[in-house]
Order: structure tokens, then C-alpha cells, then sequence
């Protein structure tokens, strides 16, 4: 099986990868590109391109191939973050302990930012190296990221979110909106891995089912740490949920009862990957780190 690497290891690489991705400006006003740049660096967990490499290697494929596409996701998850900052969505001042985007750079310059790292994200599956070798697996790459960050993934979670703001809705609706908010971009995460290293059926029926169940875990555990999380770590002030009067795991099952969800959850995640035997470990860890997470 292929070396195996520790999550430091991991962040490492995807940093230094992120750092060449965006390119230069070609035409001497790079106020957008230092934008995508600032918010690409400015620290996040890297959750979902972990999950593109360490699921490539698991299936047996090479990471080098993987990274272009761990890029991608995280420019997506990034763009997501920085529309959802600005004053039309979430009006939010903080990110990842740093001045938002549209803070920083100004409204109209965050918005075109997170236009630009959407952009971007295709255009480096395009140029991969994976593109010239096995087109049919880049172009699976492409349609994955579009349909779960779309209409019907990703967006359609936020769709979900405005329509319900400001009053109270049933654990349905809070699930619906937080499989495609949040779970969209875990699964697709987990899918371009097992894609990129041309995985079986099997695996990636366990890849579906542990980022599914990881997903969950990650919103509700996201909801508690809205409530009892610590602003310094969190980077960013706790309690906007209840202040804007937003069901959450917590409004509507309580702090004790979500923590339990959670964990049932990511024990259910955990025992999807038994097919990768002690391969998984990683993964296994990782799924554990995340719900006992502080940030
Ligand atoms: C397209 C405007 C627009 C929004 C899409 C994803 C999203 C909807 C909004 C982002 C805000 C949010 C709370 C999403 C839920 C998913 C989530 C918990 C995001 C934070 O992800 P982490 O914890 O962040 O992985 P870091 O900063 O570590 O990368």
C-alpha cells in the first residue's frame, strides 16, 4: 500500500500547493487575487482536501494526482465561506481569527474573490495532469464538484438556510439543509479521492457512507460549538445561531442529546470503513478528532 502520511504532513502539502494554485495577475490589478490569496491563507482545518488525499491513497491511487483536485474543493469551501461572510448572507466580521474578506478587501471585491476561487477550482481539474492521463476521471472530478457544490448541493443548502431564517423549523428540514450545506462538500471530498485513484464500487459505497455520517456529525458538533465553543479558538464570535433565532441541533435536542447524536454518527462513520481494514486508520482518527474538535 502507498506511504502513509500524518495530518500535519497533509496540511503541509495542501498549503504549499494552495500557495502556487491561484496564479499571478496578468493585467496590474491583483486586488482580487491578493483577496483569494489572503482568504486561502489565512488558516482553516483543510478537512475536505485531507479527505481527497487520504482517500485517493487508501484506494490505492497516488496523492501527487489527487492534489489538484484537494485544491479545487477547498477554493470551493472557501468562495462558500467568503459569500457567506458578507452582508446580504451572514454579515459576519471575523474568519478563521482574521478580519472577513469583504472586511479586509471591501464588498464588492470579496464578492468577485469568491467568484474567482469557484473559477479557479475548475480551471486547475482542467490543467491537471490527471486531465491529459485519464480525461474521463477529471471529467467525473468536474461534474461531482458542480452538482454537490450547486443548486442541488451546496447552494441549495443556503437556499434551505435563508427560506428558514428567523423561525423555527423540525429536525427534517434541519437535516435536509445541513446534508446539502455542509455534507455535499465532505461527500464530494470523499468521492474525488476514491475517483482519482479509479476505486472499486465498494469503495466507494464506504466512502458514501463514512463522509454521509462524518457530515452529520460535523454540522451538529459546528451547532455545539455555536453555544459552549471559545471565541479565541473558534475564530470567530459564538452564538449568531440563537441570535438569529435559527433552529440548530442544539435549539431543538438540547447540548447533551447532540453530543450523543454525534458520536453515534461518527461511530457509524468509522465502522463504514472496515472493507479498508487498517488502512483506515486515518480516517478512523480523524473522524474521532473531528467531533471532539474545539474549532
Ligand atoms: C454559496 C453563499 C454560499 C454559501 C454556501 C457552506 C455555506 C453555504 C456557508 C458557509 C457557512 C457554514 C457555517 C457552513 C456550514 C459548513 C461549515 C461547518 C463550514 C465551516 O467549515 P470548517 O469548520 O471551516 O471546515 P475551516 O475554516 O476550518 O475551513
Amino acid at each position: 500500500m502507498n506511504k502513509r502520511y500524518s495530518l500535519n504532513e497533509y496540511i503541509e502539502i495542501i498549503n504549499n500547493y494552495l500557495d502556487s494554485s491561484i496564479g499571478e495577475c496578468t493585467f496590474g490589478e491583483d486586488i482580487v487575487h491578493n483577496a483569494m490569496k489572503y482568504s486561502l491563507s489565512i488558516g482553516g482545518k483543510r478537512i475536505r482536501p485531507v479527505l481527497v488525499l487520504e482517500f485517493c491513497r487508501i484506494c490505492g491511487g497516488n496523492i501527487e494526482d489527487a492534489l489538484p483536485f484537494a485544491a479545487a474543493i477547498e477554493m470551493i469551501h472557501t468562495y462558500s465561506l467568503i459569500h457567506d461572510d458578507l452582508p446580504c448572507m451572514d454579515d459576519d466580521d471575523m474568519r478563521r481569527g482574521m478580519p472577513s474578506c469583504h472586511k479586509k478587501y471591501g464588498e464588492e471585491y470579496a464578492l468577485l474573490a469568491g467568484d474567482g476561487l469557484l473559477t479557479r477550482a475548475f480551471g486547475i481539474v482542467a490543467e491537471s495532469e490527471m486531465a491529459k492521463k485519464s480525461p474521463e476521471k477529471a471529467v467525473e472530478a468536474i461534474r461531482l464538484l458542480s452538482s454537490l457544490a450547486g443548486v442541488n448541493g451546496m447552494i441549495g443548502g443556503q437556499v434551505v438556510d435563508l427560506r428558514n431564517e428567523d423561525k423555527p423549523c423540525g429536525l427534517d428540514v434541519l437535516q435536509t439543509m445541513d446534508s446539502l450545506k455542509t455534507g455535499a462538500l465532505i461527500k464530494c471530498s470523499a468521492l474525488l479521492g476514491v475517483v482519482v485513484a479509479g476505486g472499486t464500487k465498494e469503495q466507494k459505497d464506504a466512502a458514501i457512507s463514512y463522509a454521509e455520517n462524518l457530515g452529520h456529525a460535523f454540522q451538529i458538533v459546528d451547532d455545539i460549538l455555536d453555544v459552549i465553543g471559545d471565541e479565541k479558538e473558534l475564530g470567530k464570535p459564538i452564538g449568531s445561531d440563537a441570535e438569529s433565532n435559527k433552529s440548530t441541533y442544539v435549539s431543538i435536542l438540547g447540548i447533551e442529546q447532540s453530543q450523543k447524536y454525534a458520536d453515534e454518527l461518527t461511530d457509524k462513520a468509522i465502522a463504514s470503513l472496515d472493507i479498508f481494514a487498517d488502512e483506515a486508520d486515518f480516517l478512523k482518527k480523524l473522524a474521532l478528532s473531528l467531533v471532539k474538535r474545539k474549532n
